[in-house]
């Protein structure tokens, strides 16, 4: 995997990296300690009890009775101003901009943390691409030429391969299709090593996993989906944040929630009409 900093995250270089190249890279050092400790606190306290609803990628962990080792923690701009800051930090909102386009908004931004002995995670393509078990329920002729995803694992432990750095097949965002058996995944894969404060940032058309947790340390990222404006996010954010947060939101925060792109939108409203009509 390619290794950027802030200073060394050139836009086009990125961009064609993960359309062209790995379809993923890492930028370093782009979140202070205290900004991590901060992020890393919130999601702890989140997750410590019990996990939030699970809603995908779980591998065997439900046969293994593994479940609770791998708990979500979902709608974080809600949980810590921290998670704005890391949501819309600049050097990566202007690489994504050149990635997805201008307007580009967040679908996602949610913790996996996988605790010690949590089981990894099967390989898969992320959102809008997860159900491509079923492609003819997408469009015919789709393909990953464009991008409809970029994803963002903001590492807040250190991500080793003893730990579950996430694994990815390089080059895979090219195929758009699920790997199969033959393809070998767990024999060819990369990992995304990184440092707490690194930033893994992957084209979800790549094939990728969480992998076995085998230290005896959590190991814990934020996760963030980017969509082009068009794609219907994951999360229904504006709904699940409070009127004080939307009403203090950023035009940075605004634009990642949809706000600038507000359909489907009313119209003509039919039921007001026939109310008028037959009054
Ligand atoms: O936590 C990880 O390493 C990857 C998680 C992931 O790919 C997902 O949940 O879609
Ligand atoms: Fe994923």
């Amino acid at each position: 995997m390619k290794r950027f900093t802030s200073k060394s995250a050139d836009p086009d270089t990125i961009v064609d990296e993960l359309l062209n190249g790995e379809g993923a890279v890492l930028i370093s050092g782009l979140f202070s300690d205290a900004k991590i400790a901060e992020a890393r606190r919130i999601i702890m306290e989140h997750s410590d009890q019990v996990a939030e609803k699970v809603t995908h990628f779980q591998g065997n962990a439900e046969a293994d009775g593994k479940l609770n080792l791998q708990r979500r923690v979902w709608n974080l701009l809600a949980k810590g101003d921290v998670f704005a800051d890391m949501a819309a930090h600049p050097v990566m909102m202007n690489i994504l901009r050149k990635f997805l386009g201008s307007e580009f908004t967040m679908g996602s931004i949610a913790a996996n943390r996988l605790l010690p002995g949590g089981p990894g995670q099967e390989p898969h393509v992320d959102y809008p691409y997860w159900d491509f078990h079923s492609p003819e329920t997408h469009p015919a002729g789709l393909n990953s030429s464009f991008p409809m995803n970029a994803q963002v694992s903001i590492i807040l432990d250190p991500f080793t391969e003893e730990s579950g750095a996430t694994a990815y097949m390089p080059g895979s965002q090219r195929e758009l299709r699920y790997p199969v058996e033959e393809d070998r995944f767990f024999d060819s894969c990369q990992r995304m090593l990184g440092e707490p404060g690194d930033v893994a940032l992957f084209y979800g058309a790549a094939w990728h996993c969480a992998m076995p947790n085998n230290s005896d340390h959590d190991r814990s990222a934020v996760l963030i989906q980017y969509l082009p404006k068009w794609v219907k996010p994951l999360e229904d954010m504006p709904a699940a944040l409070s009127e004080d947060f939307m009403n203090s939101a950023s035009p940075e925060i605004r634009q990642l929630l949809g706000l600038n792109y507000p359909y489907p939108e009313i119209l003509d409203d039919a039921k007001a009409g026939n109310a008028e009509g037959r009054a």
